[in-house]
Formats: C-alpha cells, sequence, structure tokens
C-alpha cells in the first residue's frame, strides 16, 4: 500500500487518544466523515487517513499514535508530505512528530546521498578511521591574510577537512568564489609541503534562487565539498542541489536552527527524523549535530538515534557520515568512538585552535588520539610520548573512560 505512516507523541489523558487519533486522520485527510452521505463515503474512504496503533505511557499522560495517510493525497516530495502529516497538527497543542515511515514506492523518489560514507572516503583517502575535521574560526571582519593563515596551519596539522564557519556568509572581505580559489591554492602548496591532502568544505549561502548556480560554479573552479545550512532553507532545497547532475559535489548539513523544530519534548519533529532520516533521504552526505558531551549537547539517546537513521543498513539509500561536534576536544575522542564507531568524522574548532601549540599542535594532537584507539592504547599512555596529544589532555582533561 502507497502510505506515509506517522509516528506522533501527543500529551493528553488515559482513554481520551483514540479520540484524537481518529480526529486526527479524519482531519488531515478527507475532513468529518460520519457527517456525510453512505455514497460520499464510499467515495472518500481510500483518502481517509487510518489509526494504525495506539500506545499509552504507563501513567496515561502520553499517547503513541501511529496514523497512516494514503500517498494518492499528495504529490511526492516533502513540503506537501509534510504539509499533509504535521501541517495544521503542528500548532495545534502538545503533539510531537517523532517519525515517518515511507512505503517502497514513495521512498524511491528521494535522491539519499550522492556520495555516502564509502564515497567521501575515497575522495579523502582514509578508508580505516573516523575522519578528521575542523572549523575556521573567528573569521568574520578577516581579510584572506587571516584566513589563509588559518586553513594553512589547519592542513599542516593534518585534518581531513576544513569546514567554514556555518556564519560565515558570502561577504565582501572573503567572497564565496575567491575562497574557493584560496583555498585551492592554499591546500595545494600543503600537499607539495607534506604529502597530505585536505578537503575545503565551503559555505553555500545567499538567496534560494541562486543556490543552483553558485554551487556550479564551485564544481567548475574545483570546490571539494558545500557546506550547507540547510535548516534555515528546508530540506526540499537540500534535495535540489543534490539531485542536480551539474553539481555533484559532496553536502555537508549544519544543524544551525534545527534546534528551532526539534528541541522540545513535546512540540515540533524528533532529532533521529530531522537531522537523521530526512537528511539521508533528501541527500546530505555528512550530518552535524551536538554531541553528547561538548558545549552545546544533545542527550545521548537522541544523539544515538540521529546516528542509526545515518548508518541503517537502506535498500535505496547510502549511508551519512555522523559528525558529532560542538566542544570537541581531543580527551572525547575514545568515547566519540565508542558511540559512534570508526565510521564518523570527529570535527572541532576550539578543539583545535585553542590547542597551546596552535592549529598544528590541534590536529597532531586529535591525530595522535585516534591512532592510540586504533592500536588499543589509552590516551595516558599515548601522551607519554607524543607532546601535542600530552599538552592537549592537560589543557582540556584527563580522558574519559569508556
Ligand atoms: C553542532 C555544530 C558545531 C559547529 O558547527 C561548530 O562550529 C563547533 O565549534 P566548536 O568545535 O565548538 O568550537
Amino acid at each position: 500500500m502507497s502510505e506515509v505512516i506517522a509516528t506522533y507523541k501527543i500529551k493528553g489523558k488515559t482513554g481520551t487518544f483514540e479520540k484524537k487519533a481518529e480526529g486526527i486522520a479524519l482531519g488531515l485527510t478527507v475532513g468529518s466523515w460520519t457527517d456525510l452521505p453512505i455514497l460520499e463515503q464510499e467515495q472518500l474512504q481510500k483518502y481517509k487517513g487510518r489509526v494504525v496503533s495506539i500506545s499509552e505511557s504507563e501513567d496515561g499522560a502520553t499517547g503513541l499514535v501511529k496514523i497512516g495517510y494514503p500517498g494518492h493525497n499528495y504529490s511526492n516530495d516533502l513540503p506537501a508530505v509534510l504539509t499533509t502529516v504535521f501541517g495544521k497538527l503542528s500548532l495545534d497543542g502538545e503533539v510531537k512528530l517523532v517519525d515517518l515511515e515511507f512505503s517502497a514506492d514513495l521512498k524511491k523518489n528521494y535522491p539519499g546521498p550522492r556520495f555516502g560514507i564509502d564515497g567521501i572516503r575515497e575522495l579523502t583517502g582514509i578508508k580505516e578511521r573516523p575522519l578528521l575535521m575542523s572549523i575556521f574560526k573567528g573569521v568574520i571582519g578577516r581579510d584572506f591574510t587571516f584566513l589563509e593563515n588559518q586553513l594553512k596551519a589547519q592542513a599542516m596539522g593534518g585534518v581531513d577537512v576544513v569546514k567554514d564557519d556555518e556564519i560565515l556568509f558570502d561577504n565582501p572581505l572573503t567572497p564565496f568564489i575567491e575562497r574557493i580559489r584560496t583555498g585551492k591554492r592554499v591546500l595545494q602548496e600543503v600537499y607539495e609541503e607534506t604529502g597530505k591532502r585536505t578537503l575545503y568544505a565551503v559555505n553555500l549561502s545567499g538567496r534560494t534562487s541562486e543556490l543552483k548556480e553558485k554551487a556550479k560554479r564551485a564544481r567548475e573552479l574545483g570546490a571539494d565539498a558545500l557546506l550547507f545550512n540547510v535548516f534555515s532553507y528546508g530540506l526540499d532545497v537540500l534535495q535540489e542541489l543534490r539531485e542536480d547532475p551539474g553539481i555533484s559535489l559532496p553536502i555537508m548539513a549544519h544543524p544551525a536552527f534545527a534546534g528551532a523544530v526539534a528541541a522540545s519534548p513535546s512540540f515540533g519533529v524528533g532529532y533521529s527524523l530531522w537531522v537523521g532520516k530526512f537528511l539521508r533521504m533528501t541527500g546530505a552526505d555528512f550530518s552535524l549535530f551536538p554531541s553528547p558531551y561538548g558545549s552545546v549537547a544533545l542527550n545521548k539517546d537522541q544523539v544515538l538515534s540521529v546516528s542509526e537513521e545515518l548508518n541503517k543498513e537502506d535498500a535505496f539509500f547510502k549511508k551519512v557520515l555522523p559528525v558529532p561536534s560542538a566542544g570537541i576536544h581531543p580527551a572525547l575522542v575514545p568515547l566519540l568512538v565508542k558511540d559512534f564507531g570508526f565510521d564518523c568524522v570527529i570535527n572541532a574548532g576550539g578543539g583545535i585552535h585553542g590547542h597551546p601549540d596552535g592549529a598544528i599542535g590541534g590536529g597532531k594532537a586529535f591525530l595522535q588520539a585516534i591512532d592510540a584507539i586504533l592500536e588499543g592504547v589509552n590516551l595516558r599512555e599515548a601522551a607519554e610520548t607524543q607532546s601535542e596529544l600530552r599538552k592537549a589532555l592537560s589543557l582540556w582533561g584527563e580522558e574519559v573512560k569508556v
């Protein structure tokens, strides 16, 4: 059956959820039902939402309600699906959209990631360890001299990818196109000096109508990847970028603004759906989200459910790289690897630039921590012979036991 099944968490009282569920199933599809003449009821039957299941929490204060919406009620795009399953309903009291399950005929029209984890590993050449990414910091109001120095230091530290800060937009001091050209030149120089290739994800920003042309230009100039503030634009915009064959660059989805929709326990959309399943369906190759450990933390269950959505086996979609972020420093590497496995990106801004030896030392300290994990050595022991890691642990704290 062609259908999207929505799971909602609803606040209420014990014994009231059946009526509520039936009201949603009707209200978001054919409207009032029992008042219609029998003939019309029969004609509209196939458009009616169906209550799939209802379960109450032990105290009866919350219901988990599943409702199926027939596929022929909406066009097969996320804006239509979202408007159907959580349009008016999102404004109507304490209801949270927890999950959506798409039948295969509907799901197959979403593109999924173009590159996925395997494709990104191919591009970086890093096959058997977590990737290491760093972030430009403090670059607003700075010119290219500052940017170049910061990029060079990050790359000399050995990071695999450098990304723009999400708040660095197209601007007169460091315009988008020049950032790509400069980035390529600096990273090529580092490669010639060290043999290490670092990729650069440039922030694709501006009006929606300009994005595709800018992204195509970025590709022509040899950009490595795009950073994209998907939740400020909308998931369908990400899907448009992903589907355009003229763009064909890895897309890194930043979670800015995601919390406005997902953070409440009783309103909005669940994190696993918002920054997990939807990003995978619409085509992100990387999904950034706050880790449970740093400065902007989500709870561990939420984060693990996001990661599961990005990584579980799926007949239609490639896997997405989870990027647990915010306040990450080398002592957290064992915890991150335990939670997310080797197929993840260790991502740090302050944890790279704030190292006592600068960004070069920061990158080295992270790589030393990653190597220690690969070799089964604890960080304290590895730090005895590796000064960058030692300095990082002294500054940010000892390894947290896993
Ligand atoms: C959740 C996104 C994290 C991010 O984009 C960012 O800039 C983190 O910076 P640090 O590592 O916290 O300095």
